[in-house]
């Protein structure tokens, strides 16, 4: 399916980078034909929204430097988006992809061209659709090589292998989330997660489903760690195995060994696995379960896959070696994702400096977590109390515009699109940690930041205990930032500033808020457009736990965003 045009592209795109310089980028030309196709798991056929028929979707493979243009057609019935998930965009926003804030939706038989250049950054990133729930089936990862001739900071891989997480419902998952923003209730959760696509020996009828990664005996692996799973943050560990982590977000981080890996959705994780100097006796499962905070029901399951070692001698029968599972945290411990954050630390050396911002010019408080919506007169509603459920930032609940904020903010038609006075502070202080305050209903509009270009930006985000504490991971687009500390409890203004790390905090594009506590983070506001910040939790971004940062263009022309493609899809 599409392997032998991708193949083609492949030949070209070593042809052309043999005759260009090895200082610019090359083009990198694909082509996504978003169609359905019956996949069969977990006993039942089912029809997926995919890209030319492939799940999990094509791999896009370029070098630092590069330039990718991707050709996203649409052959569905559904409104489609398509968002390059930590790519920096640089004077791209129109390429970024979420639907409503950077553009409007590509409609059943429309085309619109994905225009971006990776420009300092390498590793691995991953694309997915950025539309309703449409992303639970369409995604795939993004591997960003070096620039030629230019080593990794660690012992070249013998094979670098992608290991993309996902999350299956048996149920259409467009029906699920529409029914449950109607009702006000929770959605229903999955009924299984993935590992590419395959959710391995624990669920019934899946046993042929596993993903096998056959490895030879002492040799260093890559692993490329993608959570596209909706709403699961993912423990990962593989049995008898210890990895190395070295990146994160596409960004080289101090190595360090862990047997569990802790991932967020949004995040990507490249960690080195050095496998056993000669044949073992046994069998090795991979396997991912959920790091699970909150008070509503989760996928409490597992997917496995198999680490196969190659046997240089055929002797022992395969089929009679042990077969060993990994021990994985509780669902619950905190501790754990703790000790795990805090390892993460920037590489911070002369070729990968930690460019931490180290003047302030705006600093923003921003509550993040769950609440109310009142239930409408004529209805009854499955939220608490007869509600509906929301979330929010800073008490306000993101609601969509029918335009994109983008196109209204470049043609300074913001009314009646967007507001520009999103709270830097909580409307009301209380004990964001402790007892919740009566009142816990929303605000609900499209309210956005204004920022001047190059802005230098300081945020804490405070976890709140409403309806329930929990852990949520929040992601920004168009920016990495640093993350300079997090704790438990309420952020204290005036002692934990002195506690942040300068020096070598991680640089990363989604970071999980601690449940019940705050994390700070800084950026530099240095790309034009506007740049939307949510939970990757897909349930608590439907609430509208989301907001967007509007970044005013610089003085110069290489400052400014340019006008945008004429393809550019309008509502
Ligand atoms: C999927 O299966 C259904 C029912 O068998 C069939 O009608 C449909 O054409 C199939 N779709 C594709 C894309 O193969
Ligand atoms: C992609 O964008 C660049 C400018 O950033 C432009 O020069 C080029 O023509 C565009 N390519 C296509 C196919 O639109
Ligand atoms: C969600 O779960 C409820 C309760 O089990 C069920 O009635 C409903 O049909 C489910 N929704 C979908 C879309 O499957
Ligand atoms: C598998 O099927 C059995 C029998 O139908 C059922 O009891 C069990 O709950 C199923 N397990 C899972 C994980 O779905
Ligand atoms: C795997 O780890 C277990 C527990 O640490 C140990 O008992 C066992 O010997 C190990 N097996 C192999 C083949 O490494
Ligand atoms: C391999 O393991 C099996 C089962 O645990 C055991 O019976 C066999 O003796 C072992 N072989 C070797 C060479 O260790
Ligand atoms: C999750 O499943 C495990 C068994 O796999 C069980 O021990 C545990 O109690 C479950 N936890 C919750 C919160 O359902
Ligand atoms: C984790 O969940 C268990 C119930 O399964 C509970 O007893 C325990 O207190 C929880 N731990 C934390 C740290 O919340
Ligand atoms: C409730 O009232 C609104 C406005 O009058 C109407 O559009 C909607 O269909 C009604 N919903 C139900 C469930 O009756
Ligand atoms: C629902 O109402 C009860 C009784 O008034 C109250 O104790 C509870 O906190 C309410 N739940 C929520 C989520 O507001
Ligand atoms: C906030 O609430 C927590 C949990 O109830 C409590 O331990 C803490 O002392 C409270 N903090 C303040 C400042 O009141
Ligand atoms: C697709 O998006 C357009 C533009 O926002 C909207 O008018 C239309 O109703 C949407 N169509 C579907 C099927 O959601
Ligand atoms: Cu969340």
């Amino acid at each position: 399916m599409g392997s032998c045009f991708f193949l083609v592209l492949g030949v070209l795109s070593v042809l052309a980078e043999l005759v260009h310089s090895k200082h610019a980028g090359i083009t990198r030309h694909y082509k996504f034909d978003i169609k359905l196709q019956n996949v069969t798991r977990l006993c039942q056929t089912k029809s997926i929204v995919t890209v030319n028929g492939q799940f999990p979707g094509p791999r896009i493979i370029a070098r630092e430097g590069d330039t990718v243009l991707v050709k996203v057609v649409n052959h569905i019935q559904n409104n489609v988006t398509i968002h390059w998930h930590g790519v920096r965009q640089l004077r791209t926003g129109w390429a970024d992809g979420p639907a409503y804030i950077t553009q409007c939706p590509i409609r059943t038989g429309q085309i619109y061209v994905y225009n971006f250049t990776i420009t300092g950054q390498r590793g691995t990133l991953f694309w997915h659709a950025h539309i309703s729930w449409l992303r639970v089936t369409l995604y795939g990862p993004i591997v960003i090589l070096p620039k030629r001739h230019i080593p990794y900071p660690f012992p070249q891989p013998h094979k670098e292998v992608p290991i993309i997480f996902g999350e299956w419902w048996k149920a259409n998952t467009e029906t699920i989330i529409n029914q449950a923003l109607q009702s006000g209730g929770a959605p229903n959760i999955s009924d299984a997660f993935t590992i590419n696509g395959l959710p391995g020996p624990f669920y019934n009828c899946s046993a042929k489903d596993t993903f096998k990664m056959k490895v030879k005996p002492g040799k260093t692996y890559l692993l490329r760690l993608i959570n596209a799973a909706l709403n699961d943050e993912l423990f990962f560990s593989i049995a008898n195995h210890t990895f190395t982590v070295v990146e994160t977000d596409a960004i080289y981080v101090k190595p360090f060994k862990t047997r569990i890996v802790l991932i967020t959705p949004g995040q990507t994780t490249n960690v080195l696995l050095k496998t056993k100097s000669h044949f073992p006796n046994a069998t090795f499962l991979m396997a991912a379960r959920p790091y699970a905070t909150g008070p509503a029901a989760f996928d409490n399951t597992t997917t496995a896959g198999i680490l196969e070692y190659h046997q240089p001698s055929a002797t022992t029968t395969k089929n009679k070696l042990p077969l060993l599972k990994p021990a994985l945290p509780k669902f619950n411990d905190t501790s754990f994702a703790t000790n795990f954050s805090n390892k993460l630390r920037s590489l911070a050396n002369a070729k990968f400096p930690a460019k931490v911002p180290k003047k302030v010019d705006r600093r923003f408080f921003f509550t993040v977590g769950l609440g109310l919506n009142p239930c409408p007169q004529n209805q009854t509603c499955q939220g608490p109390n007869n509600t509906k459920f929301a979330a929010s930032v800073n008490n306000v609940s993101f609601v969509l515009p029918n335009t994109a904020l983008l196109q209204a903010h470049f043609f300074q038609q913001s009314k009646g699109v967007y507001t520009t006075d999103f709270p830097a502070n909580p409307p009301f202080k209380f004990n964001y940690t402790g007892n919740p305050p009566s009142n816990i209903m929303v605000n609900n509009g499209a309210k956005v930041v204004v920022l001047p270009f190059k802005t230098s930006v300081e945020l804490v985000m405070q976890d709140t205990s409403i309806i329930g504490a929990e852990s949520h991971p929040l992601h920004l687009h168009g920016f990495n930032f640093f993350v300079l500390r997090q704790g438990f409890g309420n952020y204290d203004p005036k002692k934990d500033p002195a506690k942040f790390n300068l020096v070598d905090p991680v640089e990363r594009n989604t970071v999980g808020v601690p449940s019940g506590g705050w994390v700070a983070i800084r950026f530099l506001a240095d790309n034009p457009g506007v740049w939307f910040m949510h939970c990757h939790l897909e349930v608590h971004t439907s609430w509208g736990l989301k907001m967007a940062w509007v970044v005013m263009d610089g003085k110069r022309p290489n400052q400014k965003l340019p006008p945008p493609p004429s393809d550019l899809p309008i509502c």
